[in-house]
């Protein structure tokens, strides 16, 4: 005793995984648990066991039957896990009665105290961190009777659920205290929601298309931003390994800017809880004038991942917003694959992120969305009207435009906001070379109607 060295990592938790086959779900139960196992091993756990039920419905005390709930104690017990995650969301109730079944010593959580976990891990910005602890305490909540106080109460024990409520000095285990901490948080995000939403605002007036990209985490989005935008984002073979939104902006080869936005990723069965906490974070894609929604092609699952996207995109009034498929990873698929999918998925872009391929196509397509609805305008914009000669510039196609003595007179194709403040500025006013010296073309315009 004494004598031996100290573990200079904490050895990572042993998890036991329990899915329930409820019939109805689009997703089989082990691709479902599998899925989930990699979310363990994201949050740093190693998965030692799987337990599986079929079941018409849950049972209301135990989730699985009280049978299979004794099968998972003596299962826990001869591999001696620390903790069990169910793929479905428990009951607060369930989630104390298991604990009770199964010992002190074994936590019990579902998949979504997992997903808010390593969405605890992943936030480095303000907003993210704020937005995530706001999630976990609405979790928490009707938790805290439970046997659930070893969330707050005791961090010596560590591990996945553990760091909820992190960022607290010293949260006590009183609803009242986290109900205060959560009207808070809430009032401090909508501050934020204030400052970003003037934000997003400046950049819809600038007439820039917005381009979000959106889909099932790894399927390669901030690999995707970085090779369109020729950024370094951090990317990373791990589920969110993206939390918070980064907005590039691209010039498209007619000279057109657009922002391009990557942001979370999605999940079959996403808390709602999480979705409604993500409202700043997912407005990034609500507010769109275009979602990539990039797939990876190469998983099996990519339809039903392209359901379970589609899911959360009509959850946050998205699902108006013109969308493009885009296929990726489109190297890791052999010729025919990669011919099959193209004639089975007409519409769709196909690239590889990784290696270019594709992309220039896919930037055409972006292309012709932006100038879709584009009108042709000559205008005659004021020197002085920088603003407005900056967004001709930036987000339209400009056929011809000539520095004048009394403005910039240009011909562009515009979008439909830019063409409506180029409307003010019609350019049958060149034709009046009297108003040449004179700066404020709206001051020009009252002389002359008086003068006539
Ligand atoms: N082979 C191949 N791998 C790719 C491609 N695009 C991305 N990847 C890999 O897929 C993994 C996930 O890529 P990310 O860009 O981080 O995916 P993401 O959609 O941003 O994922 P989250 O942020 O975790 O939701 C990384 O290991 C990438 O290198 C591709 O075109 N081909
Ligand atoms: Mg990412």
């Amino acid at each position: 005793m004494g004598a031996e060295p100290r573990p200079v990592a904490p050895e990572p938790e042993r998890a036991v995984l329990v899915g329930v086959d409820l019939g109805g779900s689009a997703w089989p139960l082990d691709e479902s648990l599998s899925e989930l196992g990699r979310l363990a091993e994201t949050d740093g756990a190693v998965v030692v066991g799987t337990l599986t039920q079929r079941l018409e419905r849950p049972s209301a005390r135990t989730f699985i039957g009280s049978g299979k709930a004794e099968e998972l104690a003596g299962l826990v017990r001869s591999l001696d896990a620390d903790v069990v995650i169910f793929d479905d969301e428990l009951t607060p109730s369930q989630q104390a009665n298991l604990e009770k079944a199964l010992g002190r010593d074994v936590k019990v959580i579902d998949r979504t105290a997992l997903i808010l976990d390593i969405f605890g891990r992943h936030a480095t910005t303000r907003d993210g961190r704020l937005q995530v602890q706001l999630a976990q305490l609405n979790y928490l909540l009707p938790r805290l009777r439970g046997m659930w106080s070893h969330l707050v109460g005791e961090q010596t024990r560590g591990g996945i659920g553990s760091r909820f409520g992190q960022g607290e000095s010293q949260l006590e285990v009183d609803r009242r205290l986290v109900r205060k901490r959560i009207s808070r948080l809430q009032e401090e995000l909508r501050r934020l929601d204030t400052r970003r939403s003037t934000q997003s605002k400046a950049r819809w007036d600038s007439g820039v298309f917005r381009v979000a990209l959106a889909g099932y985490t790894n399927a390669g989005k901030s690999t995707l931003l970085n090779r369109l935008t020729s950024s370094d984002v951090y990317v990373r073979d791990e589920l969110f390994a993206t939390l918070d939104p980064t907005t590039r902006s691209l010039e498209l080869s007619e000279g057109r800017k657009v922002t391009v936005t990557d942001t979370v990723g999605f999940i079959q069965k996403l808390p709602t809880l999480l979705v409604d906490s993500f409202k700043s974070t997912l407005a990034e894609v609500s507010n769109a004038d275009l979602v990539l929604e990039v797939v990876d092609a190469h998983d099996p699952n990519a339809s039903k991942e392209i359901a379970a996207v589609e899911d959360v995109l009509s959850q946050i009034g998205a699902d108006k917003i013109p969308s493009l498929v885009v296929y990726n990873k489109l190297d890791l698929l052999a010729p025919e694959e990669l011919a099959e999918m193209r004639a089975e998925h007409p519409g769709a872009a196909f690239v590889s992120a990784l290696d270019g391929r594709g992309i220039d196509a896919l930037l055409h397509a972006v292309a012709s969305m932006a100038s879709q609805g584009d009108e042709t305008v000559t205008a005659l914009i004021p020197y002085e009207k920088g603003m407005l000669v900056r967004m001709v510039h930036e987000s339209c196609q400009v056929m011809h435009e000539d520095y004048r003595q009394d403005g910039l007179l240009v011909t562009v194709r515009a979008p439909k906001r830019v063409y409506e403040s180029l409307k003010a500025y019609p350019a049958d006013a060149a034709k009046a070379p009297r108003h040449a010296d004179v700066p404020d073309a709206s001051a020009a315009t009252d002389t002359e109607s008086q003068a006539e």
